[in-house]
């Protein structure tokens, strides 16, 4: 089956050319964005100077700081500001010693990244994948210090986790490793310092294990964690939250060009917590979910992922925590093994009308983003952290895509753990109704803000900018008003 609208091959060569700019009734954004104020360049030169090695950090700040130059202009007693978030408060790193089932002994790093406290505890999740490291983990820091702040709620931002591998580890193996873990890590949280919660590779089941070690090592019961259990505190519509609000965002945004998810097919990429219920929402809207991945390979499924065969993916990723491609062979339909970088992710070459990247940081280079446009996809809204490079996200751009940053639409899940921290304070439990309300009203107001601070800086209808500046300007707010510590 050939699922490319345009040649693979003309565009691994590098053939391509951007098609022209579609009309889509508004006009081009303001070209200030796309260059970087003579300030904010003087700020990322230092931050490359001072850590070379962290790639990832700098894309995400790279971006922010393009974002901040007309914020500069206006307010430039913000400069210390931006001075300061781009530094970490606090970093602790430590070691993780584990014996696995067969008794072999094994060390893997721990970090915490305390990014910035300004508007509230250090707040966001823990990553257990083999590829964390200071750099992956700083930047999703980071993205977290705006994020957080776009919620309005009052949560700081940070991020941690371990180079640990869950994949193929028993359950007992990943038990040990979050009591090791949190042996260590214990000290440096608490319910009003700083409240972890789960990110790739760390679900309810690992936030278990490590609210457990937390609890019995501070011998007091709090919110330290979110995404706990409901047993133990966690907050119904936690788990849906980050997937739901995405698309919410995603919603809002086809609104704003009288478009809406009805009869769209939509291109999700993962298969974890924020792809399972991204597509569940996606059904709901009216809108056909054609395809899922792993890091192994993605399948399409041209009649769409109905609640049926949903179901069925969340038992095979949730349960028997087993691959995609098991879906293909139940099913029927098309699996395509995914090569590793720098090949294309045949994924972006489906012909969908909205695509929301959902598994990881990268994932669609600025030759997939142009897949998506040649076969006329309208929006993109990313559940995951950074899946978009800069090439990618200014070919959306170019193409007058609807396009939302992470830290705007993915912000639902963050959002959604301030509601357990609320409800856990309050020791009340809301109802599902209840919360889902507050998160599509916090999803709703985040657009808007992006909105409208996008139009008052000058770049109407950019997203990025409009996410960026409204996050800054709480945070830098705050910051001058403790006086810059
Ligand atoms: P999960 O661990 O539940 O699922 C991650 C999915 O992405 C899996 O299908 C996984 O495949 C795939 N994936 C992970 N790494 C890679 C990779 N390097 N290449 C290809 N596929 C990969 O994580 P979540 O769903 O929680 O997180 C997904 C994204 O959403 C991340 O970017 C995360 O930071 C972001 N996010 C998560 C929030 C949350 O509340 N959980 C909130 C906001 C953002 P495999 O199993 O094969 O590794
Ligand atoms: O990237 C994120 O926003 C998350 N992984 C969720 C963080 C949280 O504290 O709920």
């Amino acid at each position: 089956m050939t699922i490319y609208a345009i040649s693979l091959r003309t565009i691994q060569k590098g053939h391509w050319i951007p098609r022209e700019r579609r009309s889509r009734g508004q006009e081009p954004f303001n070209s200030r964005c796309l260059k970087m104020h003579s300030e904010m360049k003087k700020v990322y030169d230092e931050v490359i100077a001072r850590d070379p090695n962290q790639p990832e950090f700098h894309q995400s700040v790279e971006e922010v700081l393009q974002s901040l130059g007309p914020v500069i202009d206006a307010h430039p007693d913000y400069l210390p500001a931006v001075k300061s978030v781009v530094e970490p408060e606090r970093i602790i790193q430590f070691r993780v010693p584990w014996y696995d089932d067969e008794g072999n002994f094994h060390v893997n790093r721990g970090f915490r990244i305390q990014m910035n406290g300004a508007i509230g505890p250090y707040k966001g999740g823990l990553r257990f994948h083999p590829s964390v490291n200071q750099s992956i983990l700083k930047f999703l820091a980071f993205e977290q210090v705006f994020k957080n702040s776009l919620t309005g709620l009052p949560l700081g931002g940070g991020k941690g986790g371990s180079d640990f591998n869950p994949k193929g580890r028993t359950e007992s193996e990943v038990r040990r490793f979050c009591q090791s873990f949190m042996m260590e890590l214990w000290r440096h949280i608490g319910a009003n310092l700083d409240v972890p919660a789960g990110d790739i590779g760390v679900g309810r089941r690992e936030v278990g294990f490590l609210f457990g070690m937390y609890r019995k090592l501070a011998n007091e019961f709090t919110g330290v964690l979110t995404g706990k259990g409901l047993s133990y505190g966690g907050s119904l519509i936690r788990p849906e939250a980050t997937g739901y609000g995405t698309v919410y965002f995603a919603r809002e945004m086809l609104s704003t060009q009288n478009k809406s998810f009805e009869g769209a097919k939509v291109a999700v990429s993962g298969s974890g917590n924020v792809a399972q219920f991204a597509v569940e929402k996606v059904i709901d809207l009216g809108g056909k979910p054609v395809t899922l991945s792993d890091s192994s390979g993605f399948i399409h499924d041209s009649d769409g992922i109905d609640r049926e065969k949903l179901a069925w993916v969340m038992d095979l990723k949730n349960v028997r925590r087993g691959r995609i491609k098991e879906y293909a062979e139940h099913f029927g339909c098309d699996y395509t093994e995914t090569k590793p970088e720098p090949n294309l992710n045949g994924l972006w070459g489906t012909d969908v009308d909205i695509a929301l990247p959902c598994a990881t940081q990268n994932e669609i280079n600025g030759e997939e983003a142009q897949m998506l446009v040649e076969n006329g996809c309208i929006a993109v809204a990313e559940g995951a952290n950074m899946p978009c490079t800069p090439e990618a996200v200014e070919c959306f751009h170019e193409n007058g895509l609807l396009f939302a940053p992470g830290k705007a639409s993915n912000a639902g899940g963050v959002a959604t753990s301030g509601l357990e921290m609320s409800q856990n304070s309050l020791r009340l439990n809301w109802t599902r109704e209840e919360v889902d309300r507050r998160l599509e009203e916090i999803m709703v107001n985040i657009h808007r803000n992006a909105v409208d601070t996008a139009s008052k800086y000058g770049m109407e209808g950019n997203y990025v900018a409009g996410a960026n500046i409204a996050g800054f300007l709480k945070v830098a707010e705050a910051m001058e008003a403790q006086g810059h510590i």
